[in-house]
């Protein structure tokens, strides 16, 4: 994908030979070298329940939780941000929304209700596929739990979308109120915009928030932070914003004759933590536990602390790992999750900065500057005190992909980008099909089956399947690549295209704290990362209690939000 040099030249011909008023607008952007980093204090989102207790005994609630329009300080000295915020009431919404608090087995069910008025806070392209509304009035939303194992009519498929108060439903909408089943394994997740078409400005406008299952039955005997002021979500995203404080977006395309607005990524120079940009957090000398989610549209992130403090992973995705693993790095792609735990016992120094060096677009963009390569400020109290958390050597193991599965099926995935004559993206497939083209990954429900995915693109693609958690068995390097592509340009299939005699270059190993069970994971571009999915649940051989065969079915897709949106998304229709 192009460079910002690339996309600005790109921009100043359009604007020679396009009538607009955007000059204007870009000058309007806020340079965040004016932004003086960690005067905001890191906020903890407001945690609500997932459950009641009726008898001392924990039973399911039901929630209503809404989303409004209104005005999100994102920093001290910038004035305030229209914005689209998740929450129980208008007062009470936040940018990110509340986290969900549920417990293992225990239902939650939440109602959400759609408050926001009729016209959009950010540029919408209509020649997406997107979902559209009845006279184009209203701001269609769907909310997807990511990482949920829950049946379809609750998976906030993007067709399944709906305006303010229901008024109009998408083609799959099927209810109002979503059961979350919480059967599965405890683990960090999130809720965010789904809505065909809309998900990368609808989360650009503040649709997220974080959901965590918690198991203390199995959870508390490993001696992790877990009370609240010990065990903290970060939920990290970068937005650039205008000097009258509204978040920037661009309002033209890099196609602009085919898409007026649609760009390929969305990159920002605020990095932005739980709703403010570069905040600070006061520690205590003690271990705490960070869930940090990444809900930047196409930003990945290469943290790390600067005085040497470690991260020890005790969790990805949704899922605990079998072990510690520590490091000083960690790649996160859009929508990934990490669980690590940071001793501030162990700083030498009173203060530290979490880092960011990954390039944008990841692998091979720019570089950081000296905005976007800085996070958040943790202030370290001096005094020491005891801390009775502990790091065990063992987390929790679930069984591996077992053997017999390697005879499962077998699908090959092929990521394809398509360029305009001028050589940039116009849209994106998966398979080269669009997401309107009938189902063609339609596993069997309880079943387990081997992946093969082609990144034909420059890109990294954070691949996200619904449902289903995979193991990432190996990404291995494509050779003579460019021969390939020409067959499956031509073909657009894998096996006919000979595959297995492009798949022998350099294999590169799987980090060891991305091993276990995930949701999404990074495809290396020219590689074919080989990952078997698990139709069913990984902590138990219990088949799921509920219809997975159900309209309106699943989808999977790239978690950058652009790529999804135009239309790097398939859906997943199982069968019994
Ligand atoms: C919660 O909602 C469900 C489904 O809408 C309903 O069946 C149940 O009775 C409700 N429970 C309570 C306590 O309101
Ligand atoms: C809003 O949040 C405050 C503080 O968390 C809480 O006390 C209050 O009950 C909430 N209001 C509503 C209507 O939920
Ligand atoms: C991440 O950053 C660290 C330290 O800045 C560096 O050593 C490491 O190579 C980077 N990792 C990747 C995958 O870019
Ligand atoms: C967050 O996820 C987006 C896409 O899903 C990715 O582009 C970005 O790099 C990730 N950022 C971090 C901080 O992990
Ligand atoms: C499910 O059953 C298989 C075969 O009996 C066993 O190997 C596997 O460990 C079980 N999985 C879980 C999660 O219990
Ligand atoms: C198979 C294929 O086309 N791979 C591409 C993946 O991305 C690299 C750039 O990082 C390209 O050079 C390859 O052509
Ligand atoms: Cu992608």
């Amino acid at each position: 994908m192009v460079g910002k040099e690339k996309l600005v030249m790109i921009y100043f011909l359009i604007n020679i030979v396009v009538v607009n008023f955007a000059w204007a607008e870009e000058d309007e952007v806020i340079n965040p070298s004016e932004l003086e980093m960690f005067v905001d204090e890191l906020p903890d989102m407001p945690r609500i329940k997932g459950f009641n207790f009726a008898h001392d005994s924990p039973v399911p609630t039901n929630l209503t939780i809404g989303m409004y329009q209104k005005l999100w300080k994102f920093h001290r000295d910038l004035p305030a941000t229209p914005v689209f915020a998740y929450g129980t009431t208008k007062e009470n919404a936040t940018v990110p929304g509340p986290t969900i608090e549920a417990l293992h087995g225990i239902h939650t069910h939440i109602k959400w209700i759609n408050y926001l008025p009729s016209k959009h806070i950010l540029p919408w392209d209509p020649t997406i596929p997107t979902a559209t509304p009845h006279k184009r009035k209203g701001i269609p939303t769907v909310v997807h739990l990511h990482g949920g194992v829950d049946e379809p009519q609750s998976d906030g498929h993007s067709g399944a979308w709906f305006t303010a108060r229901f008024k109009d439903r998408g083609p799959s909408w099927t209810r109002k109120t979503y059961n979350y089943h919480n059967l599965q394994h405890p683990g960090t997740l999130w809720y965010h915009d789904h809505a065909m078409g809309l998900t990368r400005v609808n989360l650009l406008a503040g649709l997220v928030g974080a959901y965590v299952i918690r198991q203390p039955s199995l959870e508390r005997p490993l001696g992790l932070p877990y009370d609240e002021e010990f065990d903290r979500p970060l939920v990290v995203f970068d937005r650039s914003f205008n000097k009258d404080g509204s978040i920037y977006m661009d309002p033209k395309g890099n196609n602009p004759t085919i898409h007026p607005q649609w760009q390929p990524e969305y990159f920002g120079d605020a990095i932005v933590v739980n709703g403010k940009a570069w905040p600070y957090m006061t520690v205590r000398r003690r271990r705490y536990r960070f869930r940090i989610i990444n809900a930047s549209n196409a930003r990945f992130f290469n943290f790390s602390i600067d005085n040497g403090l470690k991260f020890v992973h005790v969790g990805s995705d949704s899922t605990y790992i079998e072990k510690p693993v520590t490091t000083s790095s960690f790649v996160l792609a859009p929508s990934e999750i990490a669980d690590v735990v940071v001793d501030f016992s162990k700083s030498k120094s009173k203060s530290a900065i979490l880092t960011n060096s990954a390039a944008y677009p990841y692998p091979s963009g720019d570089q950081v500057n000296a905005a976007n390569s800085k996070v958040m400020k943790f202030i370290i109290k001096s005094e020491h005190e005891a801390d009775s958390s502990t790091i065990p050597k063992k987390l929790i193991k679930y069984p591996p992909p077992s053997l017999s599965a390697m005879g499962a099926l077998t699908r090959h995935i092929a990521l394809y980008e398509y360029t305009s004559p001028i050589d940039e993206p116009t849209h994106l497939y998966i398979n080269g099909l669009s997401y309107e083209a009938p189902a063609t990954e339609t596993p069997k429900v309880g079943t387990t089956e081997i992946w093969n995915v082609i990144n034909l693109t420059e890109d990294n693609h954070p691949l996200h399947i619904h449902l289903g958690l995979f193991v990432v068995l190996d990404q291995t390097e494509l050779v003579d690549v460019d021969k390939f592509k020409e067959c499956m340009s031509k073909y657009n299939d894998a096996i006919k295209c000979g595959v297995h005699k492009y798949a022998v270059g350099r294999k590169t190993e799987v980090p060891a704290h991305e091993k276990g069970w995930k949701n999404v994971f990074k495809m290396m571009p020219g590689h074919i990362t080989k990952i078997h999915v698990r139709f069913s649940y990984i902590h138990s051989n219990e088949s799921y209690p509920f219809d997975a065969t159900a309209e309106p079915g699943y989808v999977y897709h790239c978690h950058i939000l652009d790529h999804e949106d135009n239309a790097m998304m398939r859906p997943l229709k199982f069968t019994h």
